[in-house]
């Protein structure tokens, strides 16, 4: 194992020098599309919809296939949004009414303030995959601490509302859901908590 490891070492060094690994990342550009129609803004409340199953899942296949258990599926108080740094040992997950073994279905909208090329920065404890105006833009998927992968880049064609989708479940110990965004023009290292007023969705 150990001379094997070795051995790849030198390949990914060779690789992360010819820019390769950098250009994996960077190539994909999501081209989101608004919602359509605009929702109706007099029908709008502030927040996410979500909806709670209180059960264990060790991935995104297994919480999706929890979601199919409609019985099970209990309606949450709206999140603010996805801004919910790592919880306390023992502290409730987002809105719902345990610490561990929770999977949430989240869907709304989230509003764009402006048009152009948006990064966008998903922190998750546990797994999370998220679209975005109809394109899946992030998935990190299994059990992990609070963490990130590459960010997502999203060209966004005008100003408004686009539908957003979440699947997020959290196992056990801590768990944190936030979403952070570079919009255009800002520079690389700029980063912000996508604020709670951009959420938004129609009480079902
Ligand atoms: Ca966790």
């Amino acid at each position: 194992m150990r001379c094997g490891f070795a051995m790849f070492r030198p390949v990914f060094a060779a690789l992360a020098l010819a820019g390769w690994s950098a250009a994996a990342g960077a190539a994909e550009v999501h081209k989101l599309a608004p919602a359509d129609p605009q929702p109706d803004a007099g029908a709008l409340k502030p927040g996410a919809h979500v909806e709670y199953i209180y059960r264990e899942a060790k991935s995104l296949h297994e919480a999706k296939s929890w979601l199919g258990y409609g019985d099970l599926r209990k309606p949450g108080p709206p999140l603010r949004g996805f801004t919910y740094e790592d919880t306390k040992l023992g502290e409730n997950v987002l809105t719902a009414d345990a610490d561990e073994l929770v999977i949430a279905s989240i869907d709304g909208f989230l509003r764009f303030p402006e048009p152009g090329t948006y990064k966008l920065t998903f922190w998750s404890n546990d797994g999370l995959r998220v679209s975005i105006g109809g394109v899946e833009v992030y998935e990190h998927d299994g059990r992990h601490p609070c963490e990130t992968l590459d960010p997502a880049t999203v060209e966004v064609p005008a100003a408004g509302w686009y539908a957003v989708e979440a699947l997020f479940f959290q196992r056990l110990s801590t768990a944190c859901l936030v979403m952070e965004w570079q919009k255009p023009g800002e520079a690389a290292d700029s980063w912000t908590v996508v604020p709670a007023e951009a959420y938004a969705h129609v009480p079902k």
